[in-house]
């Protein structure tokens, strides 16, 4: 169905890129008119509206990844343009969160309970002697929301928590954030004590945060970077995929 709310159509217009344009609206265009208003409420921050129309849509059967997949995603991936494109900032994306969290609290136990094969399964954590988690929760969130398994590690995380969960959950990628230029190089660190365990080709690596570039997270010896959290998702995809073939191969 094209975008028939007005207020979604109204922040459609944020997003400008063409690539982006055609891969949220596809995503928008799968839905209807319930979707849309769902995705508007996300958009707007509007948790009660998300809460109740989640478990309407569920109540009248829809499959809960085609609620998530039409309405709570396109939504996010709106907010993640405003954000990226300096149209929003934290404290908005924050209530946008909390939102999705909203929508996801009726979403998350029916796919677990579904079996559902993830795309794949990730340890996330911000390194050591850092305490900032804002991009990293949004990341993960999105994460969670594109079909991965996230296990989150919280902040603060020593390289030796990161072996351990990755091998305990059994992860195909290990994610790290940084944020202050002291911690950044406990990223190639973490990489490192993989390496000294024999562990390092056991998984992908990817580094981000907001003084994290590409050039640094190479550097450091990571697989992927990203510089937000719709990067971070393909990244993440784009890894995966080459692992599988790898693994096959
Ligand atoms: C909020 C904030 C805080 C909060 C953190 C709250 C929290 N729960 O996270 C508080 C107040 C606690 C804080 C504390 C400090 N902060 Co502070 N903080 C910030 C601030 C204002 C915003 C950071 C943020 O959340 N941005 C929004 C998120 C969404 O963006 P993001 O983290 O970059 O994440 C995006 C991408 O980078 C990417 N991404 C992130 N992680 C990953 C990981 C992967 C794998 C991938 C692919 C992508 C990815 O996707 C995200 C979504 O788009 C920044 C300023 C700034 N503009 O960055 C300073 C800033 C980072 N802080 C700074 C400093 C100095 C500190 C303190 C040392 C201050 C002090 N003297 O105590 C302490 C350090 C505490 C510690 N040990 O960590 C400096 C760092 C300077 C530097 N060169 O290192 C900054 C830059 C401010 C400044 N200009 O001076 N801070």
């Amino acid at each position: 169905m094209p975008i028939v709310h007005e207020g979604l159509a109204r922040e459609f217009e944020y997003v400008t890129q063409e690539e982006e344009r055609a891969t949220i609206l596809e995503q928008i265009e799968a839905g209807d008119a319930l979707m849309q208003e769902m995705a508007y409420s996300l958009i707007t921050g509007n948790h009660a509206a998300v809460d109740e129309l989640t478990q309407k849509a569920l109540g009248e059967d829809r499959e809960a990844n085609d609620v998530l997949d039409e309405g709570l995603i396109p939504g996010m991936a709106v907010v993640g343009v405003k954000f990226r494109d300096n149209l929003i900032f934290v404290p908005e994306v924050l209530i946008a969160a909390r939102a999705m969290k909203a929508g996801m609290a009726h979403i998350d136990p029916i796919l677990s309970a579904s079996g559902v094969e993830p795309i794949g399964t990730a340890v996330f954590g911000t390194v050591k002697g850092d305490l900032h988690d804002i991009g990293k929760n949004l990341c993960i969130m999105m994460m969670r929301g594109a079909g991965f398994v996230v296990h989150d590690l919280g902040v603060d995380t020593k390289p030796d928590e990161f072996i351990e969960a990755a091998d305990e959950k059994d992860a195909d990628l290990v994610l790290m954030s940084a944020l202050l230029t002291t911690t950044m190089p406990n990223m190639g660190r973490t990489i490192a004590e993989f390496e000294d365990m024999g562990l390092r080709d056991e998984y992908k690596f990817m580094t981000g945060g907001a003084p994290v570039t590409q050039e640094f997270s190479d550097d450091m010896g990571a697989d992927g970077y990203g510089d937000n959290a719709i990067s971070c998702v393909e990244k993440a995809k784009e890894l995966i995929e080459i692992a599988k073939v790898a693994s096959s191969g």
